[in-house]
């Protein structure tokens, strides 16, 4: 089929299943192009939880499907690649979790949203990279045990040093690809261009950036912003938003090695044939589920 034989199809579908598609920030653009809503993984899990259809098609990566069941577990949760996981989530498990917490007796746990529900289970909140040093100032605690991403939990605890961090060692493998060399090259490139980069790069390639957020953040910032050159420090599925809604700017990606493998798994025949033969549908214990939707529930109360 071609993509638009593959897009009716998939519209069709969508009416006959009571269906929403839903699409992150770093989706292809054929995706992107057919979603319901684009967004980053809290909001469109908000989202889904919302809306009045009982099937969900989430665009995006194993952990973000997971988040949206905890927060609809009512409703029909479908991941179209099975396999489009998330390495960083994947290197950290509730046993070495477990296994921390046993040596932190007194540490509250935070964990970032890219992790699997079992992780999110053992740990008192969640944060997304917008939110993460507000949920830290929240938190009575004096020792933060803090899991997985080692860039963003550094990226903290500068912002917040009256607490003790346990930071975990994950880091997300996209984003750590980028080297302090690649910003100088590209701010020597385009002298007049607002840096704006993730927290999940490192934090040298931070340091050099005009503004550190989300991918909404960034977004947002791009559009408010009265600079006209961007240099995009996040996986390149943004710069979709970003020259939807500034076509009068410009944008440049900091480093060709900004595109998230897993993130690109997803394409228009995934959508259509998760629709027709209904997969994959996200199964979670029930006793994960109710845990890790307390963590998720308590990030909602800080923001
Ligand atoms: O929470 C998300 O969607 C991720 C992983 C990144 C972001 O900045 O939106
Ligand atoms: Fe995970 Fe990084 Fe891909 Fe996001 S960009 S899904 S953190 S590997």
């Amino acid at each position: 089929m071609d993509k638009k034989a593959l897009t009716k199809g998939i519209l069709a579908l969508k009416q006959e299943r009571n269906a929403v598609i839903v699409a992150h920030n770093y989706q292809i653009d054929e995706v992107q192009e057919i979603a319901d809503v684009i967004g980053d993984s809290f909001a469109l899990s908000k989202y889904c939880a919302s809306v009045p259809q009982d099937v969900i098609v989430f665009c995006g990566v194993h952990f973000m499907a997971e988040s949206a069941k905890i927060l609809s577990p009512q409703k029909k949760v479908l991941l179209p690649e099975i396999n489009a996981g998330c390495p960083m989530a994947d290197m950290v498990t509730a046993e070495d979790l477990r296994a921390l917490k046993r040596d932190h007796p007194n540490a509250a746990v935070v964990c970032y949203i890219n992790t699997s529900a079992e992780v999110k289970a053992e740990c008192d909140i969640c944060c997304t990279s917008s939110n993460a040093v507000k949920v830290i100032q929240s938190l009575a605690e004096e020792e933060i045990i803090f899991v997985p991403d080692k860039n963003l939990g550094n990226y903290v605890a500068k912002k917040v040093p009256e607490k003790r961090m346990i930071i975990w060692d994950g880091f997300c493998v996209t984003h750590h690809r980028v080297t302090l060399e690649e910003v100088q090259k590209a701010k020597e490139a385009h002298p007049d261009a607002a840096v704006l980069v993730h927290p999940e790069c490192r934090p040298e390639v931070v340091e050099l950036a005009d503004f550190v957020g989300s991918t909404r953040q960034i977004i947002d910032f791009a559009a408010a912003s009265r600079e006209k050159k961007f240099i995009i420090g996040t996986e390149m599925g943004v710069l979709y938003s970003l020259k939807r809604n500034n076509p009068e700017k410009t944008f440049y990606l900091l480093s060709p090695g900004l595109i998230c493998p897993n993130m690109k798994k997803t394409r228009l025949e995934s959508v259509y044939t998760a629709l027709t033969e209904m997969r994959y549908a996200i199964e979670l214990e029930q006793e994960i589920m109710i845990k890790a939707k307390t963590t998720l529930e308590r990030m909602l109360k800080v923001e």
